[in-house]
């Protein structure tokens, strides 16, 4: 459960990244297929070079679906429904991949913060990431 404090320290730290969020994006998903090989069996059909146009583009989906979590986190399992049933029902991606995905967009927003990215922040991009996986692996039971 978010508190409001997680809440002020997300919509913060979101801010302070504004401008680079879709390079974020990106970053994640180039770390994922690069630390995480297997992830990319769910994307043949994609050019998955570093920074690739498509990478790029997906990154740029990802990163607003992740915004708009945030702007929903009182209500992710009605505002995630969708992207919840089209990844266990049509994309079957192994949850566990969410897992990887989430490491490794804190990794870059750390990459990116620096010093801002302290404990509290942390916690509380975990605590949110952890919100939004357990929406996208709720139909998996
Ligand atoms: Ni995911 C499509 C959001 C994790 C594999 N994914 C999407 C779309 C969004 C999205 C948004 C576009 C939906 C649409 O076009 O209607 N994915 C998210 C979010 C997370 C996530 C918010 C976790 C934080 N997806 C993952 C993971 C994998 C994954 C971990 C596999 C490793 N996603 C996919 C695939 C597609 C996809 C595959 C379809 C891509 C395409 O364009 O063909």
């Amino acid at each position: 459960m978010l508190t409001a404090e997680d809440r002020r320290i997300l919509k913060q730290s979101w801010e302070k990244v504004a401008n680079i969020q879709e390079e974020i994006g990106c970053e994640a998903l180039t770390r994922l297929f690069a630390v995480y090989p297997t992830s990319k069996t769910y994307f043949p059909h994609f050019d998955l070079s570093p920074g690739s146009a498509h990478i790029r583009s997906h990154g740029k989906k990802v990163i607003k679906a992740l915004e708009d979590a945030l702007n929903n986190a009182d209500h992710l399992h009605e505002s995630m429904a969708e992207l919840s049933n089209l990844h266990a029902y049509n994309l079957r991606v192994d949850p566990v991949n969410f897992q990887f995905l989430a490491r490794c967009i804190q990794v870059v927003l750390a990459t990116h913060l620096r010093g801002d990215f302290n404990a509290q922040v942390y916690v509380a991009w975990d605590k949110f990431l952890c919100c939004v996986i357990e929406v996208l692996a709720e139909k998996y039971r």
